[in-house]
């Protein structure tokens, strides 16, 4: 990418796009084109046919999609399939037919059957059944890649595909019905120490393993990527460590300094009993992670004081 290369971020408002903005701006790129859901339906054809035919980007970051924690992926499972699939096909054709140069498309660690040899590599794609709480979720992103991979081999379409393990960090959603675990331990825990409450309710029996990336690195990856990758398939983007759900509520209720007594819900899911993504092509490519998830946490935190709930 050249400086005064015409950049669309797909999902710019979201965690993951608001980062891959911040990180191109601080690389000294301005030339943005980005629209709000509220002025661009993704999900409708026409409208991001006429929006790539007006804007004629060159690069596009595909960060806009449906997304949420394990109940919202299990409760609204025909949205999580329809518009993440109407998304990225609209956006996927769109920058077929008008040119653009390199595409990256963002998955997630959720494409990988729900018992594949850990850690998860690449390869493990498609070999075996996908963990139900977010199947639809799942379909739509394997689907995403194989539409990079057959554009590429139908069209030469230099399109990319990136799959992050599970991400935290600013702008992220706090809505404790809809969002991922790390945000809502967080507003938990600070919310039981305000009130003084005696308890802390977290889900499920806190022994699967999670992996959890910053965005600030995910959006750096995402950068070095798009500088540097051009292979068909997809490439892992993660720690290569985990944490049990159980610990991670620890390190949690210490950073906050919360004092009383953590209690399971043992009515929700624990979902995939473990996440830990295969690193391995990530460093050979060049690129390791760097925020050390304690450090994210704590700077997470310190920066949440102008929320409504805080
Ligand atoms: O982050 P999370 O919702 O998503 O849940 P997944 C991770 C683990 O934390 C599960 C437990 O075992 C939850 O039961 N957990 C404990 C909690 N307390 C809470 C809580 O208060 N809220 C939440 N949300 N979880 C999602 C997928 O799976 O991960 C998506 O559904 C996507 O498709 C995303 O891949 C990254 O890691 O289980």
């Amino acid at each position: 990418m050249d400086k005064q290369d015409k950049i669309y971020v797909a999902g710019h408002r979201g965690m993951v796009g608001s980062a891959i903005v911040r990180k191109l701006q601080q690389e000294g790129f301005d030339n943005f084109v980005l629209r709000a859901s509220s002025e661009l339906d993704l999900r409708n054809q026409a409208q991001v046919q006429s929006f790539f035919a007006q804007e004629k980007p060159d690069y596009v970051f595909l960060a806009a999609a449906k997304v949420g924690g394990i109940l919202a992926n299990n409760t609204y499972r025909a949205e999580f399939l329809y518009d993440n699939l109407m998304i990225q096909n609209n956006i996927i054709h769109n920058s077929y037919l008008n040119g653009v140069k390199k595409l990256l498309f963002l998955g997630s660690s959720c494409i990988y059957p729900k018992l594949a040899p850990q850690p998860l590599q690449e390869d493990a794609l498609l070999t075996g059944v996908l963990e139900p709480t977010n199947e639809p979720y799942a379909i739509a992103k394997i689907a995403g890649i194989k539409m990079c991979d057959a554009y590429r081999a139908q069209f030469g379409c230099n399109y990319i595909s990136c799959m992050p393990t599970n991400l935290y960090g600013p702008n992220d959603n706090y809505d404790l019905e809809k969002s991922h675990v790390l945000p809502a331990l967080i507003r938990k825990f600070h919310e039981a120490k305000k009130n003084n409450l005696p308890t802390v309710t977290i889900w499920g029996t806190g022994s699967p393993l999670r992996e959890f990336l910053h965005v600030d690195d995910l959006a750096d990856a995402c950068y070095y990527l798009m500088q540097t990758y051009n292979e068909p398939g997809l490439v892992n983007i993660g720690v290569g460590e985990d944490i049990s759900i159980k610990d991670l509520a620890h390190l949690v209720k210490n950073i906050i300094g919360f004092e009383g007594e953590i209690v399971h819900d043992l009515t929700k899911p624990d979902g995939t009993p473990r996440k830990l993504m295969d690193v391995s092509k990530l460093h050979r490519a060049g690129w390791k992670a760097k925020i050390a998830l304690e450090e994210g946490i704590k700077s997470v935190y310190d920066g949440l004081k102008g929320q409504n709930w805080f």
